[in-house]
């Protein structure tokens, strides 16, 4: 299987994430993808691609163009006012309430002010290499796609940073361009295909939902953590389910703690399912490895023998297959895991490398 990889990515390196009322470690560092790499280096069944540059145009097609200006001028801006400083987050938001009764507030001129008006959460700093290395995921999520679209049945995008928690203009959830979402609308608008993305990661994939909320070309399907108790805690209900043209399009499967193997099995079938259903031609798998029983910041307990089974039932729906990297922290299994998942839709035919 071809995968995608850059060593770009490492221009994302925060120091440290604001989470849980602590400055911790951060959970989503350069250090996921290079173990990834590796793992799959070491087995001669993957073969390494480098991205090409996709420009702007189709970030610019899912996302609101503010919120890519602002995050291309932002870590600079930040410092000329404020610096230096290794990390950039915000500290106001912009809340509705904040307004109530008086009508919406006009967009902030501000550097202060601006980072949570594009922003909605602490847990995501911008560093001077963040915007480049958003950029690159974005070109490794898109280089899959053309290879998928150049024949290949399924190739891998390692991408970092992860992208599903953003939505058309809000960035968070340690992603800043939505890669899932990009990829989607490229394929849609470039072949007039119905596309569905599949969101596998522990966490609700909120941006993509957002994005093709109500729209009825891209189909979306996410299993994650029940928002209930689960980030991001305010989207992927079970009654979410698209609206206007994309009525049906969107289909939840809130999954309780501890779900193991066979429950999440199960529930994968049932989205799967879904995903044929709507005449999908091309799938987006948005491959989260946050499932696995070991994550340090999920509450789910796949094994690695599940993951393997959850990439051969994705791969036996027999739909040309974008598989791209969104979460997993588990950094000593996170490699193993990658390679099991891709092995398990490489097939029962594929040596065991
Ligand atoms: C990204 B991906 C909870 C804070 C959560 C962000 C988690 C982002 C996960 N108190 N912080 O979906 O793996
Ligand atoms: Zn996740």
């Amino acid at each position: 299987m071809k995968v995608v990889y850059t060593l770009r990515h490492r221009a994302h390196h925060p120091e440290r994430e604001l989470e849980d009322s602590r400055f911790q470690e951060p959970f989503e560092h350069p250090g996921r993808a290079e173990i990834i790499r590796a793992a799959l280096a070491a087995d001669e069944r993957f073969e390494f691609v480098a991205p090409d540059d996709h420009g702007r145009a189709p970030i610019d097609a899912v996302h609101d163009p503010g919120l890519v200006d602002f995050l291309e001028t932002a870590w600079t801006r930040f410092q000329e006012e404020h610096g230096p400083t290794h990390d950039v987050i915000p500290d106001v938001f912009s809340m509705a309430g904040i307004r109530d009764g008086m009508g919406p507030a006009r967009r902030p001129d501000s550097i202060s002010m601006e980072l949570g008006w594009w922003c909605f959460e602490t847990t995501t700093p911008l560093t001077q290499g963040t915007y480049d290395a958003a950029r690159s995921s974005v070109d490794v999520a898109l280089t899959a796609a053309d290879l998928v679209r150049g024949g290949e049945g399924m190739a891998y995008g390692l991408c970092r940073p992860p992208g599903h928690h953003a939505s058309r203009s809000l960035y968070g959830g340690y992603c800043f361009f939505n890669n899932a979402a990009v990829v989607a609308e490229h394929l849609s608008r470039t072949t007039g295909s119905r596309v569905a993305v599949l969101d596998v990661d522990y966490h609700h994939g909120n941006g993509t939902q957002q994005i093709f909320y109500d729209r009825e070309e891209v189909f979306f399907a996410s299993l994650h953590g029940d928002p209930r108790r689960a980030y991001p805690y305010l989207t992927g209900h079970v009654d979410e389910t698209g609206s206007g043209a994309g009525s049906d399009a969107t289909v939840n499967y809130p999954l309780p703690a501890g779900c193991d193997d066979d429950a999440y099995l199960t529930a994968l079938t049932g989205a799967c399912e879904r995903v044929v259903a709507s005449g999908a031609e091309t799938v987006v798998v948005s491959l989260g490895l946050d499932t696995f029983h070991e994550d340090p910041i999920s509450d789910l307990s796949l094994t690695a023998d599940g993951l393997e089974r959850c990439g051969r039932l994705v791969a036996e729906m027999g739909l040309p297959t974008v598989v791209l990297q969104e979460g997993g922290y588990a950094t000593d299994a996170l490699g193993e895991n990658a390679r099991r998942w891709l092995s398990g839709a490489m097939g029962p035919g594929a040596p065991a490398g």
